[in-house]
């Protein structure tokens, strides 16, 4: 393994792809993809298959009590280590790379460097956080957050999910709330591999991304409480039916996102009525409104928007319409000159690299809060993610992974 010039350091592709394999059959899904919504069996199974990798390349594992697991080499080097990693939970419709690449292509990096012989003048860390997802539990990236001091463990213990379960009693039950203590060690440095889960690399024409920061994000869960009454009888002027509060809400959030323009996108992906039958005006709407935008101006103006529509829709509608805030991250700025250097990197390597921000949420957003942080974006076929047809080319693979090994090298010295 030479180092004196970047373009001479490679990663084992048929390796990596390998582990993506394996790691995408834990939780195996039509299409290709997985379904290992966090601290369920197959998110334990796939935890289980990592802790496996990472004592087969002998390094230090250590499970920390929300159970974020870390490997660390040379193992006993207590220092700062330049850490890598991502997640392994996915959510239900999840792609077989988000996630998984950026903690396997840690992994693989960690082994050639092994392979090679090399030391590298700091120790590596590869980490999997818990819930980056945000799916099961809310908010998301919970792991890294209560790793960097963002959020308590008693807070983060007793989040209720989507099926009732607390995040304790859920982590608990697939043997993984650790010993270590958390917050956790301010690592040296931390860069995230992940695939760009957009269009925009697709469309340029480049295979890497630098990625510069990451958009705020502000997830809203709402529960509409109306008078369930019988569909035939009950005329129009006297109902007060969350289920049209709900899809009114969902048509105000498209429509306000349209005429916002800019960056600002909206979801409701989530609608539950109660009962939920053909017949029968709903009791009930619960309901979960995802706001972004890299302009912080921007993305509050929205929450506020969303605020007064929906006050106004409760008086003319009758409904009670209770909010709940389980996500609110401001925009993150990276390192800039761990950004410059990644493009400097894929620019030695003869790879085209665009700056961009990321749509998505990453765990690398919560450990800008302690320690400079980065992302290499690898393109997504189509833009598709969460979604199992998520695909990335093995040579892109390679690439994104090349880029993040040249980088660890340089910053570990
Ligand atoms: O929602 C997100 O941006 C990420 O997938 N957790
Ligand atoms: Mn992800
Ligand atoms: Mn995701």
């Amino acid at each position: 393994l030479q180092t004196e010039g970047s373009a001479d350091v490679h990663i084992d592709l048929n390796r990596l792809i390998g582990r993506l394999d394996e790691l995408a059959r834990i939780g195996a899904i039509e299409g290709g993809g997985s379904c290992r919504l966090a601290l369920t069996d197959a998110d334990r199974r796939g935890r289980d298959r990592f802790v496996g990798w990472l004592r087969e390349l002998g390094m230090a594992v250590r499970v920390d009590r929300i159970g974020n697991v870390t490997g660390t080499w040379p193992p006993g080097d207590e220092r700062p280590p330049v850490m890598m990693g991502s997640h392994l939970d996915t959510v239900a419709t999840g792609g077989r790379f988000d996630g998984a690449l950026g903690v396997l292509a840690g992994l693989e990096v960690v082994q050639t460097l092994q392979d090679a012989g090399h030391r590298p003048g700091r120790p590596l860390a590869v980490g999997a956080f818990t819930n980056e997802e945000g799916a099961r539990f809310q908010p998301d990236m919970l792991g890294s957050l209560v790793w960097v001091g963002g959020l308590s463990l008693p807070d983060a213990l007793a989040q209720v999910g989507t099926d009732g379960c607390t995040v304790g009693e859920a982590l608990a039950g697939i043997g993984y709330a650790g010993e270590a203590q958390v917050p956790g060690p301010t690592p040296h440095a931390f860069v995230e591999l992940h695939v760009e889960q957009g269009p925009i690399l697709e469309e340029q024409g480049v295979d890497i991304g630098a990625v510069a920061g990451v958009q705020g994000i502000a997830w809203t869960e709402l529960h509409l409480v109306g008078e369930s009454n019988h569909a035939g009888t009950c005329p129009m002027r006297l109902r007060h039916d969350p289920g049209y509060g709900a899809a009114a809400i969902a048509t105000f959030v498209r429509d306000m996102c349209l005429r916002l323009g800019g960056g600002q996108v909206g979801t409701v992906g989530r609608i539950e009525l109660h009962p939920n039958l053909i017949n029968v005006v709903p009791a009930e709407a619960t309901m979960t409104v995802d706001l972004r935008n890299t302009d912080a101006v921007m993305l509050a103006q929205s929450r506020r928007e969303l605020g007064d529509f929906v006050a106004a829709l409760a008086e003319r509608e009758g409904l009670e319409i209770a909010s709940r805030t389980v996500a609110d991250f401001d925009p993150v700025e990276f390192d800039p000159e761990l950004v410059a250097r990644i493009e400097r990197i894929a620019e030695d390597r003869g790879q085209g690299v665009r700056r961009m921000a990321s749509g998505a949420g990453h765990d690398a957003q919560m450990f800008a809060r302690v320690c400079p942080s980065a992302m290499i974006f690898v393109p997504s076929r189509g833009g598709i993610s969460h979604n199992p047809a998520e695909f990335t080319e093995p040579h892109q693979l390679q690439a994104g992974a090349d880029v993040l090994l040249q980088l660890v090298l340089e910053f570990a010295g």
